[in-house]
């Protein structure tokens, strides 16, 4: 070997040649050539889709942990639009669509009527959008966990209402570009101090199991969505899923993204247990919230001239709180 012979090493555990250096066992449900593909090619989600992504993840995973005994409910939004334009779809699993507020209801009929067939083997997963969740659907949702019912309820939190065309929800971050919030001002964008935390809301209704993930690590996501479907009870997953067309992000920044909403501290990654966190996904590379803001177009005015450098200075602190609320940061404490 010459010194200059470069010398590449794979990790094992990554989604490229890594999966085949573990044991059978330890690959990812994505490595397994029977694999579900519970969500189809051939949809028509845009290029670079993080919900598309996440979605195929989530249900194939619940797919192999139910041993495919599984229904998905799912309210509309993005998710159900581009899977099933009327008579098509991409599901390969019993899926149904609800209407836009009440997929946890119908997930709790599904559960229901299942255990009243005495077929507890058959599993629920119920789904939607931030809008479809935090807002519309929220009543229902807030039902399903204070009954306890066995539904496992899948959040994809783009941060806004995209299938209608960029409308802000309570899931939207400060100081971002909406269709729906001022585009020029003094304060563009959505507001500071409002909104929702959907995953700290379930908390508090000390369900079984609430937990964060991203698309940046799709290990991580299998595998809680693994843990959950063996657990009973209400459950709840926040995925944070970049959408290009509503962030104004290429769509090869994806999953570059989300990694950096995780490593800035604007999306802590955390499992929690009746109501307790248990554990969190520590940040291996901090970097300042400039970096994941800069490649969105609709944080853009944060960055022109003159810009507004204490907008972000904001979202700073809101990461740094973060990191100290969830001991994010080895040796940083609440
Ligand atoms: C009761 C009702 N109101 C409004 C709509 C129109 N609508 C369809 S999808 C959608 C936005 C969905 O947003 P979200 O839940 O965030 O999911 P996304 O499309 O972002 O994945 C809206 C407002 C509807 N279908 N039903
Ligand atoms: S608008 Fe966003 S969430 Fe909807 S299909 Fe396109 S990338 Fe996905």
């Amino acid at each position: 070997m010459t010194m200059d012979t470069v010398v590449k090493f794979y990790q094992t555990g990554t989604f490229t040649v890594g999966n085949r250096l573990l044991a059978p066992e330890q690959r990812t449900v994505q490595a397994n050539m029977r694999r579900t593909n519970s969500l189809n090619s051939g949809h028509r989600a845009c290029q670079g889709c993080g919900e598309a992504l996440g979605a195929r993840y989530a249900i194939d995973a619940a797919m192999s942990a139910t041993h495919g005994q599984l229904i998905a409910a799912n309210a509309t939004g993005c998710l159900e639009v581009f899977s099933t334009p009327y008579p098509e779809t991409s599901w390969q699993i019993p899926w149904i669509h609800s209407l836009f507020g009440n997929v946890a209801a119908v997930g709790t009929g599904i559960a229901a009527a299942m255990r009243v067939k005495g077929r507890n083997d058959v599993r629920v997963v119920a789904q939607g959008g931030d809008g479809g969740t935090t807002d519309i659907g929220f009543g229902c949702l807030s039902g399903m966990f204070e009954r306890n019912d066995d539904v496992l309820y899948i959040c994809y939190d783009n941060e806004a209402y995209m299938n209608t065309g960029v409308q802000r929800s309570s899931a939207t971050p400060p100081a971002a570009r909406t269709a729906t919030t001022m585009a020029v001002g003094e304060h563009p964008g959505a507001d500071f101090g409002k909104g929702k935390n959907l995953p700290r809301i379930a908390m508090a209704h000390e369900i079984p199991y609430v937990a964060t993930a991203t698309v940046a690590d799709l290990r991580d996501l299998e595998a809680k969505v693994e843990h959950a479907m063996n657990l009973r009870g209400a459950r709840y997953l926040h995925i944070l899923v970049p959408c290009p067309l509503g962030w104004g992000s290429a769509s090869h920044d994806t999953i570059k993204l989300a990694r950096l909403a995780r490593e800035t501290g604007i999306f802590p990654v955390f499992e929690a247990e009746q109501g307790v966190v248990t554990r969190v996904t520590k940040i291996r590379h901090r970097v300042p919230v400039d970096e994941y803001l800069r490649p969105q177009k609709r944080f853009a005015h944060l960055f022109g001239t003159p810009g507004h450098p204490e907008m972000v200075a904001q979202i700073q602190a809101a990461a740094d709180r973060n990191i100290r609320r969830y001991r994010l940061l080895d040796g940083i404490e609440a």
